[in-house]
């Protein structure tokens, strides 16, 4: 394979040029959206330090002032992406063809989640038709599951690094730079003469202090990020627990391996340095995996004096007491937490969450005494669930109160063990073709039949059900007291940072509408 303007490095390889991409998604359906693609920043900063010139395009960070905040209306516009998705003239993809035109680069690298991936495949279409030389590597959570039919279908993509990539990525490139056997690159499949090898699975990185700090200065766009957006942060990856519907294990395995809490909190210091953030926000699975550590984070955290508000994951079974009053006084400001069901029949026989509904009540009750914002996210349309176990969900929403309720819609997730339950039961489509992706929904990616998600009822009965709760969620939320409530939790925020106060007044504004 050619590749382009390859030059030599210091360390005597050769230097590429190399896009990295997260594919647009809520920019084409006017949605607010200002997450920075974090797993791309990792990637950047070790092929930087590999001597290769990097930039990362994230092409769904919304910066238009009209944006869409009600997330409970989000599937309905499923088909409006589809549709933008397949506008090749659309200005989204006109942008996309000039990044690759200014930058030019030798290789081009795509976050693939799976809800994006009909954007992802036309991000690598667009790379080959302005240059079929460009090698274009597939990587994040649906290709660590999906591999195989990545490369099955779509032509245009070359290479597929599953897991955990930092590493196998910098040897991936060398690998192509010196036109190197790529046989022993863990974790890549790839496509030689019309034939798809795996190579065996990555060994995860077991000293994550040997990664350099995510590299936010090669977000192409950087200049167009709050303060606060550029908090994103993980101190520690995977999670031990295996619940049915969750795809963690795809991407990071079973085994929690963490950061040094000094080389996490050098990390704060360095980003409230360069772009003066006070608050952060811990992506973990569960930051509370490991509670000894969360409370001597909190101690180092408060020595140190770095004087910011964060939030995290947790789960109802690994909070108490003592930790959440020092998480509180350590600056917390905000745990979310996944109580999914109101139906310990649900949770238990379907889900495997090993959470009841007691424990999720005494929980709720914990973080209220301990005066800390938090946000529970629920789930309904599971396999066999009824009508009378999502009313249930319903009514716990409303008997814990959480100051802010999520509610999704059950997807089968590739790679999952409810996937799998799915596909043996005849409900999952374990395959799909390239059109599959730019004709379906998002919303029925893998469901067999997407006039039937469900199997307890039928497809009409369900989306009343599916409306009325994500109405009645949404209705919850806009209550007075739960606004009040945000904006109690942000309000030393408000002081230390006006404009936090107002980037979130032109948010709720468009919540509202
Ligand atoms: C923050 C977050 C979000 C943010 C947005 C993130 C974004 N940038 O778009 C919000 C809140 C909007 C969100 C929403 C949703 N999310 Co989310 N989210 C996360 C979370 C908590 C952190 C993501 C992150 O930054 N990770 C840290 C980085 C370091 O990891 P990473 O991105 O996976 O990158 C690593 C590898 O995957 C790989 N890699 C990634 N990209 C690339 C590219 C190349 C070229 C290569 C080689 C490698 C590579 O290398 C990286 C470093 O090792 C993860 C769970 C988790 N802890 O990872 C879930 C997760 C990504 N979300 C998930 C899901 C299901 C959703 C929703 C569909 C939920 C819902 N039902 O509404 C929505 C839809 C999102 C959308 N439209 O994009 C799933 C994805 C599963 C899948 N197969 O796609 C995850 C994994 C959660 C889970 N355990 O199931 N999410
Ligand atoms: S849902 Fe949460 S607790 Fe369950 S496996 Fe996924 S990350 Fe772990």
């Amino acid at each position: 394979m050619l590749v382009t303007g390859q030059r030599k490095t210091c360390h005597g390889g050769t230097k590429m040029k190399i896009l990295l991409v997260d594919p647009p998604f809520y920019r084409f359906i006017k949605y607010y959206n200002r997450y920075f693609p974090l797993g791309l920043a990792y990637l950047a900063a070790v092929l930087r330090d590999n001597g290769h010139q990097v930039l990362i395009y994230d092409a769904d960070a919304n910066v238009e002032k009209a944006m869409e905040m009600d997330f409970s209306a989000l599937e309905e516009k499923y088909p409006e992406y589809i549709n933008n998705v397949n506008r090749l003239s659309h200005s989204i993809w006109d942008e996309w063809r000039n990044v690759l035109e200014d930058f030019k680069p030798d290789m081009v690298g795509i976050s693939v989640y799976t809800v994006k991936i009909a954007s992802a495949f036309r991000i690598g279409q667009i790379a080959k038709d302005f240059n079929p030389d460009i090698p274009v590597v597939f990587g994040g959570p649906h290709p660590s599951v999906k591999s195989d039919e990545s490369l099955k279908i779509a032509p245009f993509v070359d290479f597929v690094l599953k897991s955990e990539a930092e590493f196998t990525f910098a040897r991936l490139v060398e690998a192509i730079g010196k036109k190197g056997a790529l046989g022993d690159i863990k974790g890549l499949s790839f496509r030689k003469d019309a034939q798809i090898f795996h190579n065996p699975d990555v060994d995860f990185i077991e000293d994550l202090d040997r990664l350099p700090f995510p590299a936010r200065d090669l977000l192409i766009n950087k200049d167009t990020y709050t303060s606060e957006d550029m908090g994103l942060l993980m101190s520690g990856r995977g999670c031990p627990f295996e619940c049915t519907f969750c795809s963690s294990a795809g991407v990071w395995g079973r085994k929690v391996r963490f950061r040094s809490i000094e080389n996490v909190l050098d990390e704060i210091q360095q980003v409230k340095s360069t772009y003066g953030t006070v608050q952060f926000s811990f992506k973990d699975d569960i930051f509370t995996v490991n509670t000894k550590r969360v409370l001597e984070f909190c101690r180092l955290l408060k020595e140190r004096k770095l004087n910011i508000k964060w939030d995290c994951n947790a789960r109802v079974n690994l909070i108490d007491e003592q930790l959440l009053a020092q998480m509180k006084s350590a600056g917390c400001n905000g745990i979310k937490l996944g109580i999914e069901s109101g139906s310990d029949r649900i949770l238990k026989d379907v889900m495997r969450k090993k959470i009841t509904v007691a424990q999720t009540k005494q929980a709720a009750g914990l973080i209220r005494r301990a005066g800390i914002h938090w946000t529970g996210y629920f789930m309904m349309g599971l396999p066999s669930e009824t009508e009378q176990e999502m009313n249930q969900t319903l009514e716990l929403m409303r008997q814990i109160k959480p100051d802010f309720a999520s509610l999704s819609v059950y997807e089968p997730l590739p790679g999952t063990q409810l996937y799998h339950t799915g596909v043996a039961a005849g409900l999952v489509a374990d395959q799909r073709t390239l059109d599959d992706f730019f004709e379906i929904s998002p919303k029925y990616y893998y469901f067999k039949n997407i006039k039937n998600r469900i199997d307890t009822m039928p497809d009409d009965k369900f989306r009343a059900i599916e409306q009325f709760m994500k109405t009645s969620f949404h209705r919850y939320n806009r209550g007075p007291a739960r606004i009040y409530k945000r904006a109690r939790a942000r309000s030393a925020l408000y002081l230390k940072k006006p404009g936090v106060l107002k980037n979130d007044i032109t948010r709720f504004l468009a919540w509202l509408r």
